[in-house]
């Protein structure tokens, strides 16, 4: 689960048993990946783990307290499942769902935004 660290403002991740540890230790070390925000999840927020790439690993999606969303792809380094932002950009809806609205076998996020619902196609 994913958490606002309610003093800090730090992005948390909390594993049953185990003492929530910074999500930044969950991303990976790479020049190809973007800097995420320091920005706290926004409140409300949403966040799924899907796979938006294709590659069957579930991926991670953010909406974050700065007005942004931010998508995570995972990838495996020596069997350690570990995130790279991929993708982020400004967003004022809050709350998303994603359906394979177009049935080409890819999620599609699908939000509510000032009384209209948008839909977003993802393509590969
Ligand atoms: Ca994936
Ligand atoms: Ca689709």
């Amino acid at each position: 689960m994913l958490f606002n660290d309610p003093v800090t403002n730090a992005l948390l991740v909390a594993t049953p048993g185990q003492a929530p540890v910074p999500f930044t230790s969950y991303l990976l070390a790479d020049p190809a990946c973007l800097t995420p925000s320091a920005a706290p999840l926004s409140t409300p927020h949403s966040s799924s783990f899907l796979d938006l790439d294709g590659d069957c690993m579930p991926d991670l999606f953010l909406t974050k307290a700065n007005g942004t969303y931010e998508i995570y792809n995972q990838v495996q380094v020596n069997g350690t499942q570990l995130f790279c932002l991929v993708q982020t950009d400004a967003f004022s809806g809050a709350l998303v769902s994603f359906a394979d609205m177009d049935r080409d076998g890819m999620p599609d996020m699908v939000f509510f935004d000032q009384g209209s619902i948008f839909t977003l196609y993802n393509k590969r």
